[in-house]
């Protein structure tokens, strides 16, 4: 159950987001969805809430409503009551607010009024985003403790895997640490990915389809790239390693790391209010493009490089990411802000300036990935700019991404995930 404190943050979240709605005397209803079945069978995904929903109420009930009295200025919550049926099965859920029966007698009283669902309404779903870019102290403290969790399963990481582990067995005993510390799931499906699968931006275990585990097992003097995170109190964490197994580095496992952990490390310094994400992005972009320079991968001049789309053949995704209730988290293009179709910033997920309060991962990469780099119509159109020889002798290299959890202040960058080591080699 919240506490008082917390109750008094959820309500002054609301309050914000009223001041923003523009509003004379509609109901609002922001529903906090329904447990989804899955396809076939008489069972039940597990249940995510809306985040707009847990936002507004701190809560995670399926199928409640919150709902919004523009004239009276007044909110009101409407939960289900389980049956003595519902209870035979499942312990029963809180009785939160009103009965949920009652919805339609409350909205009855409003009669001729204009009733929104949130969901429809892209004003009005901005309005709870541009909210949730700014974390408050109970949302801060949910954040600190899932990258608590998170550390824990890193740390069973470096000091457990060595080369022969499968991808399945590192999975497994990484996500039992993020339980063991508190976090009630992972944030999302955690990345394992060792040598060559490095390169697949999201390698799950499993997408092979064969309805088994990946068997994989992590070589010795391969990288092994992990992207995971443990989840608490509904709040994300997002942190990535990279680190060659059992093996002293290889030069060029060694000089890219490095490059990785330099663009990271520029841009981490540059979370603070009033900088631009999409110019830092570019920046970490260039800071990758000279490094594939100095390896002898690319030839030319940085910013032609990075302009061109020859950089983004080796770094295709963006710098980061905001990160709350939802990994990748609302709020990205506020209004005004469009999606480019540039190939260095096609994948940005952020595109505003950087405020106080905001959480956001930074996570640059390099990778060698056989989609990019064996297809003739790329190979041909960078036929000056990369020099293919060298890239070729680097095919199944992997990839390496190095990510943490950045809070910005009105003081020094606040690393959430900071005390998470970065060794360049274990095992
Ligand atoms: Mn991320």
């Amino acid at each position: 159950m919240p506490n008082p404190d917390s109750e008094k943050l959820v309500s002054a979240r609301r309050d914000r987001v009223t001041r923003r709605w523009e509003l004379n005397d509609e109901i609002v209803l922001v529903r906090s969805g329904p447990v989804l079945p899955m396809a076939g069978s008489d069972m039940e995904h597990s249940f995510h809430p809306h985040p707009d929903f847990a936002y507004l109420t701190g809560r995670g009930i399926p199928d409640a409503v919150l709902a919004f009295d523009a004239k009276q200025r007044h909110w009101q919550l409407f939960g289900p009551r389980s049956s003595i049926d519902d209870q035979v099965w499942h312990q029963p859920a809180d009785p939160v607010g009103l009965p949920l029966e009652e919805l339609d007698d409350w909205l009855g009283d409003r009669k001729g009024r204009q009733v929104i669902e949130v969901s429809n309404s892209t004003e009005l779903q901005a309005g709870i985003g541009e909210e949730r870019v700014r974390k408050d102290e109970l949302e801060l403290t949910a954040l600190r403790s899932a990258a608590a969790a998170t550390k824990a399963g890193f740390d069973w990481l470096y000091n457990t895997v060595s080369a022969g582990m499968t991808e399945r067995e590192i999975q497994v005993g990484i996500e039992a640490e993020f339980f063991r510390a508190g976090a009630v799931r992972t944030a999302y499906p955690s990345i394992v990915a060792s040598g060559p699968n490095g390169a697949f931006l999201h390698y799950f275990y499993g997408q092979d389809d064969s309805l088994n585990p990946a068997t994989r097992a992590v070589l010795q003097g391969e990288l092994l790239l992990i992207d995971a995170g443990g989840e608490f109190s509904g709040y994300a964490s997002d942190v990535t390693r990279t680190m060659v197994v059992g093996a002293e580095p290889s030069d060029v496992q060694a000089f890219l790391w490095q490059v990785v952990l330099s663009a990271q490390e520029l841009a981490i310094d540059r979370c603070r209010p009033g900088q631009e994400w999409r110019e830092i992005h570019m920046d970490s972009a260039r800071v990758i493009g000279s490094g594939l320079m100095e390896l002898g991968l690319l030839r030319g001049e940085v910013d032609q490089l990075v302009s061109s789309g020859a950089v983004a053949l080796f770094y295709p995704h963006g710098l980061g990411h905001l990160i709350g209730l939802t990994v990748h988290d609302a709020g990205g293009y506020p209004s005004g802000r469009e999606r480019s179709s540039h190939p260095q910033s096609r994948y940005l997920r952020t595109d505003r300036p950087l405020e106080a309060g905001m959480i956001t991962s930074v996570e640059p990469g390099v990778y060698f990935i056989d989609a990019l780099l064996g297809d003739p119509a790329l190979r041909e159109q960078f036929s000056e700019e990369v020099v293919w020889q060298e890239v070729d002798s680097l095919r199944g290299f992997g990839g390496i991404r190095i990510e943490d959890d950045i809070h910005v202040t009105n003081d020094e960058p606040e690393v959430l995930s900071g005390a998470i080591g970065k060794p360049v080699r274990i095992g």
